[in-house]
């Protein structure tokens, strides 16, 4: 059984952040592991605020799991300061760790700062380099490339930026646009897609679901950088962990329990074929 480490905020109410991650690993029969950096206080209504850990305290977690047993695949959620960010890059690296997938969350869905510029500098800085995979939203590889998304060619223009901020592959999430995008050209609701682009070297691939009209999408987003991680510690191919990521968060958004008022969470433990 292949052991998955999640670093990553705690959402006590289950649907993002390591308690996504432990579940989506489970999801792929991988033994999860965790090291919180923060804790934040939210439900499906919103996020209310955070405390975060020490660098000291993260460092402390994570070295007694790694010392002990191997750990094939590391995702990283929300990093909220320069100190756990360098820490993680300096255990990264000092220990080797493979299938390095990084989640660079800046802001959630209800508009909370999970990180600030200074250490969203950092994390470029030290941690796209480190990583075999990076898997921004929209609005994250706007922010980060400075690159406003608003026709199919910026994609790739934002994803080569941050390639050379040092980043293997990248993975930007665009169902979000194909969203804004049906707006201005109103196309029907049925023929809206959920397309992700995938970034490696110069190769461009695309994976497309359904669009799902909802608004059951809390932990969307940690839920699918996990189940890369998973698949990736599981041997799979990155082009062939991207691919089953995005059918297993497809149906974990279907299958959502629609539970609380505000942005429900996807349901991390649907399970998905894993023979390509
Ligand atoms: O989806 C981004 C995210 C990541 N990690 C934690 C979060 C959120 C969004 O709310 O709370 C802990």
């Amino acid at each position: 059984m292949k052991v998955v480490l999640s670093i990553a905020g705690l959402d006590p109410n289950g649907g993002a952040g390591i308690i996504a991650d432990i579940k989506a690993f489970t999801a792929f029969d991988c033994f999860a592991t965790s090291a919180i950096t923060s804790v934040t206080f939210q439900n499906t209504c919103g996020v209310f605020g955070s405390i975060s850990q020490t660098a000291d305290s993260v460092r402390q977690q994570i070295l007694p799991i790694i010392n002990d047993i191997q750990v094939s695949a590391v995702k990283t959620g929300m990093l909220p300061t320069v100190e756990i960010i360098e820490e993680i890059a300096r255990i990264i690296s000092e220990n080797k760790l493979k299938n390095i997938v990084i989640d660079p969350v800046v802001r959630s869905t209800s508009g909370f700062d999970l990180i600030d510029n200074i250490a969203l500098k950092s994390l470029i800085e030290k941690l796209f380099p480190l990583s075999d995979i990076i898997t921004p939203n929209i609005s994250e590889a706007e922010r980060i490339s400075g690159i406003a998304i608003e026709r199919e060619s910026d994609f790739a223009e934002a994803a080569k930026i941050m390639q050379n901020f040092g980043a293997k592959a990248v993975l930007i999430k665009g169902g979000h646009f194909f969203e804004v995008k049906s707006e201005k050209l109103k196309v029907k609701s049925e023929d809206k897609r959920a397309v992700d682009y995938l970034f490696i070297g110069n190769e461009k691939y695309t994976f497309e679901a359904e669009y799902i009209d909802t608004k059951s999408t809390h932990g969307t987003g940690c839920t699918l950088s996990s189940a890369i991680a998973a698949n990736l510690a599981n041997g799979k191919t990155l082009i062939e962990a991207v691919e089953i990521a995005k059918k297993y968060i497809t149906l974990a958004i279907r299958m959502s329990p629609n539970l609380g008022k505000g942005n429900p969470s996807v349901n991390h433990a649907v399970k998905v074929e894993t023979q390509i």
